[in-house]
């Protein structure tokens, strides 16, 4: 898999990159990140990437030609299974299915933007989809490119160790994580809870799962609606919400 970024800050993008799982994944060959930057692609001599908005209004927009001519050397890379994603606050909104579905493409191009946004018909006649991180306003698309990166790699077969990924499998399935705890085991007046200390693990696997399905209903209701629970699911569920009373 090859991502590849349009951005006016190509350093924060291959920075941040280069930290934790997706840095590991980079150095391991696993994924491949290039970074384009529309401002090397600009015609004139001040290096004008952005021009004022038709019709009037705050702020500057990106101009066509440099994002146009910055894509298609990133398409010259050449791969079979390309997608070009504009990274806006207007695009579908992303969830653990759609970077699910984006794995098995081989060559990712992720359109941050700067200012107001870009030229609408760079939208229309050169990428594919629109995705957004969700309902908030961030500055430009380079931290929305490295969330998509970050969560995609996690994905591909052998990024995260067979562990994590079984752990993954069963619990990214519509529940919160259940809580976790270290040494010591006593914090002041706080103590771990001692179905963890027995080391009976089918006591332990029955806790967490309650706990996760606890804190699903308690701070995500809109997730469990989403969902259907096994019999035993519904036991636990039902334990948790008279344990609370
Ligand atoms: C405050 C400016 N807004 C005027 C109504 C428009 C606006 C333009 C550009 C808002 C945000 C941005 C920059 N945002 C992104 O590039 C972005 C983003 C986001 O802000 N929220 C959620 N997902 C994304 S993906 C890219």
């Amino acid at each position: 898999m090859r991502f590849d970024v349009l951005t006016l800050f190509p350093e924060m993008v291959k920075d941040a990159a280069s930290y934790g799982v997706t840095g590991k994944a980079i150095e391991r060959n696993l994924v491949e990140l290039a970074v384009w930057n529309p401002r090397d692609y600009a015609r004139d001599r001040h290096k004008t990437v952005d021009d004022h908005p038709y019709g009037g209004g705050p702020g500057m927009v990106m101009k066509y030609q440099p994002l146009h001519d910055a894509l298609n050397d990133a398409r010259r890379i050449g791969s079979d299974k390309t997608k070009v994603v504009y990274l806006s606050p207007q695009g579908k909104p992303i969830t653990q299915n759609l970077l699910s579905d984006a794995c098995s493409l081989t060559q990712l191009i992720l359109i941050a933007g700067r200012y107001e946004g870009i030229d609408e018909r760079f939208v229309e006649m050169d990428c594919d989809e629109e995705w957004s991180i969700g309902d908030y306003v961030i500055s430009g698309g380079e931290l929305a490119a490295l969330i998509v990166i970050d969560a995609v790699t996690r994905l591909l077969p052998g990024v995260l160790g067979d562990d994590n990924s079984a752990k993954q499998d069963s619990y990214m399935n519509g529940l919160l994580d259940y809580p976790h705890f270290t040494r010591p085991e006593k914090l002041d007046d706080s103590v771990v809870p001692s179905v963890l200390m027995n080391g009976n693990h089918a006591d332990i696997d029955r806790w967490r799962l309650k706990q996760s399905l606890g804190r699903t209903w308690k701070r995500r209701p809109d997730l469990l609606e989403k969902k259907k629970l096994s019999a035993e699911q519904e036991i636990l569920l039902k334990e948790f919400i008279v344990e609370l009373n």
